[in-house]
């Protein structure tokens, strides 16, 4: 889901983008229950975000520990939020990669696309926070920054 804008919800909405794998699978289906159904989908799962500033090595992990192939790297930025589920018998997970803080604005650093910025991350964090049953927070090199993020988290957590 690629959380841009928190203004672009009142506008055009947020695009959600589906894995080729999955828009295969569900190309035949007619109906969102039919969709449900062809994925096997549980009821319930355990949701494990990963949280960490931007270029930490947050997808780099989940793909290590999932199974998975997000993508990853210098010039690829995760999108918003970003849902996987390993699809093994018995695992009811879902794996739930941020974008990260403090990633850089891609288009022109104005005074107004820096505010939009700072309220998107916050939005993002605010939803993967809140869905969270396990967090995970990569590091990579501790800067006082993720120090900074760490203690905001802690105090999140405890209220
Ligand atoms: N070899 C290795 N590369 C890593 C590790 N963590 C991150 N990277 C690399 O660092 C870059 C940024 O990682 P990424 O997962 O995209 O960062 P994110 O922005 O936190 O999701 C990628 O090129 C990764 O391959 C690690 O533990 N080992
Ligand atoms: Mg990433």
């Amino acid at each position: 889901m690629d959380v841009k804008k928190v203004e672009d919800l009142a506008v055009c909405g947020w695009p959600i983008y589906v894995s080729n794998e999955i828009s295969v699978e569900l190309s035949h289906c007619k109906t969102d229950e039919e969709a449900f159904n062809q994925l096997r989908l549980s009821d319930t799962y355990t949701v494990v975000s990963v949280f960490g500033l931007f270029n930490r090595g947050k997808t780099h992990f989940l793909n290590q520990i999932g199974g998975v192939r997000l993508a990853s790297g210098k010039k690829v930025h995760t999108k918003g939020l970003s849902f996987r589920i390993p699809r093994r018998e018995g695992l009811n997970l879902v794996l739930l990669d941020t974008a990260g803080s403090n990633s850089p604005i891609t288009e022109e650093v104005t005074e107004e696309a820096m505010a939009q910025k700072r309220t998107s991350e916050i939005l993002i964090q605010e939803l993967a926070f809140s869905l969270a049953d396990i967090m995970i927070v990569v590091l990579n090199e501790l800067t006082w920054a993720d120090q900074e993020y760490i203690k905001i988290l802690q105090r999140k957590i405890s209220q």
